[in-house]
C-alpha cells in the first residue's frame, strides 16, 4: 500500500472510532403529532453530525405520569453521531424549538415535540441537565415497546439488563398501539 492511501485508510479508521451509536426517545401530543415525529426523523437524518441508523414504528401511547391530556405518538430512532452526548443533546433541543416551537413546559405535562437522549454507546453520564441512561426509561412502555423493536438485545449499562428484558418485567400498564410501521415510515422520510 502507498504511503497515501494508508494514510487515507488511517484517516478513515479513526473517523469510524469516532462516531457513536445514540438512541432518541421521541414523543408528541400536540398538533400534527405524525408529522411532527416525522419531521424529527428527518431532521436527525439530514444533519451532518448525525446519521439515522434505524427506527421504530410510530405508537399511539396514553399519557404517562401525568394522565389528564391527549395521548401521544412515540418512536424510538438510533442514530450514528460524532457528536458527544452534551453537544447531542443541545442538537435535540434545537430541533424541538425549530420543529415542535418552543420548548418550556410543564414537567410531564402536553408537548408538541419531546426529544430525549436514551442512550450514549454504553456511557454513564451525570453532568448538570443530563443524565444517560435517561433515569426514568425503564419504567415507561412507551419507551422501551419501540425501543426493543430496533434494539432488544442491546444491555442498559446502569442495570445490567437487555432491553427486552426490562419491557417484560416494566409495571407499566399503558396503552402502546401500533399506529405506522417502521417501513411505511421510513418510506415517507426525505431521503
Ligand atoms: N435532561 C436530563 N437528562 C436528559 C436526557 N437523557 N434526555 C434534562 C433529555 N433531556 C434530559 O426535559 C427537561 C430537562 O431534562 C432537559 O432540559 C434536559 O436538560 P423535558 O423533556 O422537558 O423533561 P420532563 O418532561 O421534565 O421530564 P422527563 O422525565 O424527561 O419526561 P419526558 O419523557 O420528557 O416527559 N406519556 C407518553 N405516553 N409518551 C410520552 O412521550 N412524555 C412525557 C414527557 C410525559 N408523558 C408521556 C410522554
Ligand atoms: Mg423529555
Amino acid at each position: 500500500m502507498s504511503d497515501p492511501e494508508e494514510a487515507s485508510l488511517a484517516a478513515r479508521v479513526q473517523a469510524l472510532r469516532q462516531r457513536h451509536i445514540a438512541y432518541i426517545g421521541i414523543g408528541s401530543n400536540q398538533g400534527d403529532r405524525i408529522a411532527l415525529c416525522r419531521s424529527a426523523l428527518d431532521e436527525l437524518g439530514r444533519d451532518g453530525a448525525t446519521e439515522l441508523v434505524a427506527t421504530s414504528s410510530l405508537y399511539e401511547t396514553s399519557p404517562w405520569g401525568k394522565t389528564d391530556q391527549e395521548p401521544f405518538i412515540n418512536a424510538v430512532a438510533s442514530v450514528s453521531t460524532i457528536l458527544e452526548p452534551k453537544a447531542l443533546l443541545d442538537r435535540l433541543q434545537e430541533i424541538e424549538m425549530h420543529r415542535g416551537g418552543r420548548r418550556r413546559r410543564a414537567r410531564w405535562g402536553p408537548r408538541t415535540l419531546d426529544l430525549d437522549l436514551l442512550f450514549f454507546d454504553d456511557a454513564l453520564v451525570r453532568l448538570p441537565g443530563l443524565t444517560v441512561p435517561h433515569p426514568r426509561m425503564h419504567e415507561r412502555l412507551f419507551v422501551l415497546v419501540p425501543l426493543e423493536e430496533i434494539a432488544p438485545f442491546v444491555v442498559h449499562p446502569a442495570l445490567g439488563r437487555t432491553v427486552r428484558d426490562l419491557r417484560i418485567g416494566c409495571p407499566d400498564r399503558g396503552a402502546v398501539e401500533l399506529v405506522m410501521p417502521a417501513p411505511l415510515l421510513r418510506s415517507q422520510l426525505s431521503r
